[in-house]
């Protein structure tokens, strides 16, 4: 999973990916027009632990999501600046948005919350229409007639300008599966998910009372988008501390998770993701897909050869390892499921694919 952070000029954006990679980038009171910073922070799941020390493979991959930091948008930059600033995110799964509430007069840049974000929706709304009309200003332009699946294509992106131009994201709007296959190429940012990430002092954080609260919980209710507060600069400096002193620091804030964890499960309950284990070629691996999904496409997610070559999928169920503590006793038991390409993939499954290619 790929996750774009996106704000204004000077919301804590690196401060942000720095406390979720463990990264020690710059942040300052400039601003940083054209950075892109790219990091990846591991998904901490005890579960994973647990297989290791069972199995003691070589190696032990948890899940991981890469976290993409770019320059602040506004409404003064240029368009040339603008589009190039999005194009840097055109490829992330997810949006997250960085909303500063700590005051700090010492640093420059917008302070009211709610104004962030209706800049950052109203940014991504023209965006995603600019997109739509450049191409259907060359369908129309076109000299030769258009192909049957060009005016297919016409019509649906003729109802996404519309939807766009009521300033609706496409994300509200139920497209056909042949309709969302027509528009996939084109990355709207609108069918993103948002998460927004509000950006507390100390004090805004251990008090949880901050300006516009209301109407900012009205603004995520409205728009589908998930919330977590974050104590921006100070959980940046916990996060670059040793391990074992983190926890009290945490503590002390009144957290029990770091924020990269309290982000991971916000976000696999908004993405709807789960959780399987593979233990393959003495490697114990976490693996993240969508909820409902089949076993040869989690297959896939291994290696396309297994999807391809797909043949049965033996599946544990976590719980029933530890309860039984070794995979031969859940075999024993009659618990390992020997599946087939359609069986539903639950979270937790421990899944050894058989394939032949
Ligand atoms: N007081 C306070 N300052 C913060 C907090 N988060 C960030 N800052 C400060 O705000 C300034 C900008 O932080 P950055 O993380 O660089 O912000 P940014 O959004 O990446 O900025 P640009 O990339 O320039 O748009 C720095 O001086 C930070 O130390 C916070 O939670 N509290
Ligand atoms: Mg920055």
């Amino acid at each position: 999973m790929k996750i774009g952070i996106v704000g204004m000029p000077l919301t804590g954006k690196t401060t942000l990916f720095n406390l979720l990679t463990g990264q020690n980038k710059e942040v300052s009171t400039f601003s940083s027009k054209g950075t892109k910073n790219i990091g990846i922070a591991i998904v901490y799941d005890q579960r994973v632990d647990f297989l290791s020390s069972l199995f003691t493979p070589k190696k032990t991959t948890y899940a991981t999501i890469e976290f993409v930091d770019i320059g602040g948008i506004s409404p003064e930059l240029l368009q040339k600046d603008k589009a190039e600033i999005f194009n840097l995110i055109q490829d992330v799964d997810v949006l997250l948005f960085a909303i500063r509430l700590f005051e700090d007069p010492t640093v420059a840049g917008e302070k009211d919350p709610v104004v962030q974000v209706e800049n950052l929706i109203c940014e991504l709304l023209l965006r995603d229409l600019e997109v739509v009309e450049n191409r259907l200003g060359n369908l129309k332009k076109s000299k030769k007639e258009l192909t049957h699946d060009e005016l297919i294509e016409e019509e649906v992106l003729e109802k996404c300008g519309q939807y766009l131009n009521d300033d609706k994201f496409l994300s509200s709007f139920e497209f056909t599966e042949d309709e969302i296959k027509r528009i996939s190429g084109f990355s709207f940012y609108t069918l993103k998910p948002i998460i927004i990430a509000l950006n507390l002092s100390e004090e805004q954080f251990r008090s949880n009372v901050f300006p516009r609260k209301e109407e900012l919980n009205q603004l995520i209710k409205d728009n589908n988008i998930v919330s977590i507060n974050i104590c921006g600069k100070m959980e940046m400096e916990i996060s670059q501390l040793e391990p074992e002193e983190r926890q009290v620091f945490l503590e002390d804030l009144g957290l029990k998770k770091s924020g990269i964890e309290r982000l991971c499960r916000v976000s696999y309950e908004h993405l709807g993701l789960i959780t399987f284990f593979t233990v393959v070629k003495d490697e114990v691996r976490a693996w993240a897909i969508k909820k409902d999904t089949h076993a040869v496409k989690a297959a896939g997610k291994v290696h396309s050869d297994i999807e391809r070559g797909f043949i049965r999928a033996e599946i544990a169920r976590y719980q029933d390892l530890v309860t039984l503590g070794s995979m031969h006793t859940v075999k024993e038991k009659g618990l390992l499921k020997i599946e087939g390409k359609d069986a539903i993939i639950e979270d937790g499954d421990i899944i050894n694919f058989r394939f032949n290619i």
